[in-house]
């Protein structure tokens, strides 16, 4: 009985994970890869752009957002009813590992933001001398987050390596926080 339910409620749930970071970062790369879609013309998000991911059986409503500077302030349009929230860190960009920081960090304040499980894509690890994942925990400072459950695996948008596995993450915490209630 508690089975049926439990299904009942995954089946009707939808999940929207919300994908942010600054630009540059792949995050509509990674979208297109995981779509099966041609990654090589691929250009700046001005707006967003809305994709629905079909992933073991779930409805994935997947909000990518451009991350330039100037349209940062947009980015709380996009806050309402979200479940996962994707940050994705270009781990090739150094220069704004700290910048990066600060952005991530503004966006947990968020009240509309406090129950989504944030994972962190450190992508474009297919580049030589890229910062590691331990790298990008430090400079993103994730060890301080206490108000939301993270986690962060490295990947790469060109090779399609490890966006499953992020992907399975973020559904596994949804999962896992279904039963609760
Ligand atoms: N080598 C490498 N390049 C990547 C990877 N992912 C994305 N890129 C490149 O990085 C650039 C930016 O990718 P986008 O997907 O447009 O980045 P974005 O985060 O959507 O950027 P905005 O829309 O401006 O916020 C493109 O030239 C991509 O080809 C990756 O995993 N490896
Ligand atoms: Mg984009």
């Amino acid at each position: 009985m508690l089975s049926i339910l439990r299904k009942a409620r995954l089946k009707d749930k939808e999940m929207r994970i919300l994908m942010l970071g600054l630009d540059n970062a792949g995050k509509t790369t990674i979208v297109k890869k995981i779509m099966g879609e041609d990654v090589n013309s691929v250009s700046p998000t001005l707006g967003f752009i809305i994709k629905t991911i079909d992933y073991e059986g779930y409805s994935h409503h997947c909000r990518d957002v451009g991350g330039q500077k100037t349209l940062r302030s947009y980015w709380r349009n996009y806050f309402e009813k979200t479940d996962a929230l994707i940050w994705v860190v270009d781990a090739t960009d150094r220069l704004r590992i700290e910048d990066c920081k600060e952005e991530l960090h503004g966006l947990l304040q968020e009240e509309r933001l406090s129950g989504a499980s944030l994972l962190v894509f450190a992508n474009k690890t297919d580049v030589n001398g890229c910062m590691d994942e331990a790298e990008i925990q430090q400079g993103l400072q994730l060890n301080d987050i206490k108000t939301h459950k993270w986690h962060i695996i490295r990947c790469s948008a060109i090779t399609g390596a490890n966006l499953q596995e992020g992907l399975a993450w973020v559904v596994q915490d949804a999962k896992a926080r279904l039963f609760l209630y």
